[in-house]
């Protein structure tokens, strides 16, 4: 079929073409497939608003939920081309900063693949998330552009105004058709301005935050640590809504709403606060249709509900109402409405939308006038109910529920690791593919050799394929009898990679004292800082300086090793995570809400090292004590200590000599030789006196329960029965068991 197309194209045939033709000719062959398959169309119909949509590169994935992977796969082959060479030309779209956006792109594929009718709305970032680069062991961050002449954006006819204080604009959409498992297509609207200029972008990615017009959608957020230009990030918030909520009434309508009716044919999920300003757009465009107050903010609290992805104080938006009146003076006059209401309603401070310092609390407009509150996992919405958001459970108790996080298993199985998934089909039949819980059948090979000895052989196979990968993009090079283990996500403090990185520092110093381990260690870490996050930078500093130490120490070097991988995106993700041995989740126990990197890891045959958190909970929970290793304080101790506020630093420093020693290590002259002495010591100076994210009380169990992992791991037997047990467990997170309990609970489409 693809002969066809390239002959058309380009009047060659498949063996005549350079890999980059074959890769348009393939986009041109999915885009007509998907819409072949004709959009999934329903009464009531879902809109997924998000500020990001963390999708990877497509063409693989659509191949396999168009369900042509196998045949194109073998027309490139009989032509002596291969796919895999042919994917390296397709940029990868990184509209989004990690695990929030990334589940946005997950959901949309579940989405598509149960048949359901639902759309996803964001913003056409031109650059999105920066590329990392290293460079005298620190993070630099360059432009990424990604949107290529010829890609999988199609510019739509659709053209929507939108009013800011000092001017207008008019926006355009773009679609990407999202294709199902064997089902039907789907849409994700990104809109965007036609006068948004590349050129202004100076030295990496500087740019004029004044020109709103020329930089509104230049690139995606880097993160609420980012103060300048928090302004811009409220006027692209307020497009995203504006022209979303357009699209939606005109598409309403169309299916024969008369608006009043309108949550019979709309279900809105607000994906966090960043699209929380769609209520207000909301009901300002249902009262301009004459419709009255009570009524319009009735239908949009039975249409909207909203997402809570995390309890850090410093993550909850609250803007001034000074930036709403700048960007959208129309929403003040709303959302002062909204808040009086409320007042008048409820006594309580605690409660209001617009607090004494005339800031708007996104989340608490979301849980008055949404329908729904959700957390994204079982220990998570928890915390939601009895500490974080207390005051609002409360008051309304019947619109909290939980939703456990999923992945699509069509990428972070099927795509990303074909060995696993050919051989799960020889075994248990391939029902697993729509059924994820079909992979509960592995479990009766348990005490099966054959099988046990095939999964550890599959481990090997990806570790030597990730090698591979990582000498020729990278330069690096890996020892694959050695254990992999990984922690790969954003960089952030209260994630812990400086708890690994001072683990790797103790293990140097152990191998210089002449305590080898059984078996080479290769700590693989990968995570992009936010470009203004200094503490988050020094992490990368020191774990860059540690990787260039060791490298350097013959001693150490032949059973140690720590490499940071550069530019860490889904295109790497999906390498790393199928040759990973242990998974790294060590959050300070309370505050990662979910991770879905846990999940990945898991599916692939991971064991995970981890703290009782997000859900990990709910892993530890299936698999049980004996495929998991979890360590450190609970969250109960860790909220206690909090509300205490007597938690010192240094107390842990003084009674724990390994600790003392692996943080001194940090400002030791070798440490300076290499590094740079402003952020060594700046680290140093933060864990000693603030730690505030309590990295000291489980330094010396997190150091047992590597060291039990590793120790275990010389079982090889018994280790790829934990392999196996993790991976027949993991049916539990699909995004498509998560979906449906969306639709069931939430959507009701
Ligand atoms: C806020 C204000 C201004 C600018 C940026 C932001 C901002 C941007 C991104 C705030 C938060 C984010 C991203 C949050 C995120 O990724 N949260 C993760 O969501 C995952 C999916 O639910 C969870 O699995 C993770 O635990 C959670 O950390």
């Amino acid at each position: 079929m693809l002969e066809e197309v390239v002959s058309q194209v380009f009047g060659k045939t498949i063996r005549q073409c350079r890999n980059e033709e074959i890769y348009y000719a393939l986009l041109k062959l999915v885009k007509t497939r998907a819409e072949a398959k004709g959009i999934t169309e329903g009464k009531k119909k879902l809109y997924y608003i998000s500020a990001e949509f963390l999708i990877g590169k497509l063409l693989s994935n659509n191949l396999i939920n168009l369900g042509i992977y196998e045949d194109i796969e073998r027309e490139l082959t009989a032509a002596g081309k291969s796919l895999a060479a042919i994917e390296d030309f397709e940029p990868e779209p990184s509209l989004g900063n990690g695990g929030l956006g990334r589940l946005a792109a997950c959901f949309l594929d579940s989405i598509a693949t149960l048949g359901l009718p639902g759309d996803g709305i964001g913003l056409n970032y031109h650059y999105g998330l920066f590329r990392q680069k290293f460079k005298k062991c620190r993070q630099m961050e360059k432009p990424n552009p990604w949107i290529e002449k010829t890609s999988w954006l199609t510019k739509s006819e659709k053209r929507f105004p939108v009013t800011f204080g000092d001017f207008q604009v008019e926006a355009v959409m773009y679609d990407i058709l999202v294709t199902g498992y064997d089902s039907g297509t789907n849409r994700l609207h990104l809109f965007d301005l036609e006068s948004v200029d590349e050129s202004i972008v100076k030295k990496g990615i500087d740019f004029d935050k004044e020109q709103i017009q020329k930089n509104l959608t230049l690139f995606l957020y880097p993160d609420d640590s980012d103060e300048a230009g928090r302004l811009l990030r409220v006027y692209q918030q307020y497009f995203m809504v504006s022209c979303g909520a357009q699209l939606i009434l005109d598409e309403a309508k169309e299916r024969g709403s008369n608006l009043h009716d309108l949550a019979d044919y709309v279900a809105i999920q607000i994906n966090d606060t960043h699209p929380s300003m769609v209520i207000p757009e909301l009901i300002r465009l249902l009262t301009a249709e004459g419709i009255s107050w009570e009524e319009a903010t009735r239908i949009v609290t039975d249409t909207c509900a909203y997402t809570n992805h995390t309890i850090l104080a410093e993550a909850l938006e609250k803007w001034p109402v000074s930036f709403i009146e700048k960007v959208a003076p129309a929403l003040v006059p709303i959302i002062r409405h909204l808040d009086e209401d409320v007042k008048e309603k409820f006594k309580d401070p605690a409660v209001a939308i617009v607090d004494g310092e005339e800031r708007v609390h996104m989340a608490h407009m979301d849980m008055h006038y949404g329908h729904s509150v959700n957390g994204v996992a079982y220990l998570h919405t928890e915390i939601l109910k009895n500490s974080e958001l207390k005051n609002f459970y409360k008051l309304y108790p019947e619109k909290f529920n939980n939703k456990t996080n999923g992945i699509t298993f069509r990428r972070w199985l099927l795509h990303c690791n074909h060995a696993l998934t050919d051989f799960l089909t020889e075994t248990i039949g391939d029902g697993f593919k729509k059924d994820a819980d079909k992979l509960e059948d592995l479990l009766q090979y348990k005490e099966d050799d054959k099988v046990l000895a095939r999964l550890t052989e599959i481990k090997m196979e990806n570790k030597r394929r990730l090698a591979s990968y990582l000498k020729e993009t990278q330069g690096i090079s890996l020892d694959t009898e050695s254990i992999f283990d990984i922690q790969i996500k954003r960089l952030h403090e209260y994630k812990r990679q400086q708890l690994n990185a001072l683990y790797a520092i103790h293990k140097y110093k152990e191998i210089k004292a002449g305590k080898k381990p059984a078996r080479p260690i290769t700590l693989i870490f990968g995570a992009k800082a936010a470009p203004a996050y200094v503490i988050a930078k020094d992490i990368i500093h020191l774990i860059l300086c540690l990787q260039k130490l060791i490298k350097k120490d013959k001693e150490v070097a032949p059973y140690l090793k720590v490499v940071m991988v550069e530019n860490y995106n889904v295109t790497n993700a999906e390498k790393l995570i199928p040759a990973c041995d242990i998974s790294e989740q060590i959050s300070l126990a309370s505050k990662e809400a979910s991770g879905t990197g846990n999940m990945k890891f898991m599916l692939n045959g991971a064991v995970t090292l981890g703290t009782e958190d997000g859900a990990n909970v709910e892993i530890h929970e299936l698999v049980g004590d004996e495929n998991i290793y979890i360590f450190g304080e609970d969250s109960d101790t860790v909220i206690a200590r909090y509300d205490r506020g007597d938690y010192r630093s240094r107390d842990y420093y003084e009674k724990n000599e390994d600790l003392r020693e692996a943080v001194d290590f940090i400002v030791s002259k070798k440490m300076l030789r290499i590094g740079d002495k402003t952020q060594l010591t700046r680290l140093y100076n933060e864990l000693l006196n603030k730690d505030w994210f309590m990295t000291f009380p489980d330094f010396s169990e997190y150091v047992k329960a590597k060291e039990r992992a590793y120790a275990d791991y010389e079982d090889r037997r018994a280790w790829a029965r934990k392999m196996l047990v993790n991976i027949a467990k993991a049916g539990f997170f699909s995004s498509d068991r998560t979906i449906a309990q969306y639709n069931e609970d939430i959507w009701h489409l």
